[in-house]
């Protein structure tokens, strides 16, 4: 009996990691590019940016959730939130990196 409660325990925590990481989303910033550069997540469900640089310094904005961060190198940066409102919100790098900065964009779509 008291095997079976502590499995049951240990099946539970291990169902909460997986979930917690299925929330996690990496992206990675380059010159002058967001990998992915499209991000689909469900509205009403906690998500957890996750960014790092694969060269230099970048910023990332939504400006449509009014949510922004540093990216700079060696030192992953976190965007947490949950989205309510679906929808398609732009989001760009809004750290100065060169020539092609302009277009270092992306899309995060919120589905119902
Ligand atoms: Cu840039």
């Amino acid at each position: 009996m008291k095997i079976h409660k502590w499995i049951l325990a240990l099946a539970l925590s291990i169902n909460a990691i997986a979930v917690k990481a299925d929330n996690v989303i990496s992206v990675t910033a380059k010159k002058y590019e967001f990998i992915p550069a499209e991000i689909t997540v469900k509205a009403g469900v906690p998500v957890v940016l996750q960014f790092q640089t694969a060269d230099r310094k970048h910023g990332v904005s939504i400006p449509g959730l009014h949510l922004r961060t540093d990216i700079n190198p060696g030192q992953p940066a976190e965007i947490r939130f949950t989205p309510d409102q679906p929808g398609t919100y732009d989001f760009i790098c809004d750290v100065f990196c060169g020539s092609g900065h302009e277009g270092m964009t992306g899309k995060l779509i919120v589905t119902k």
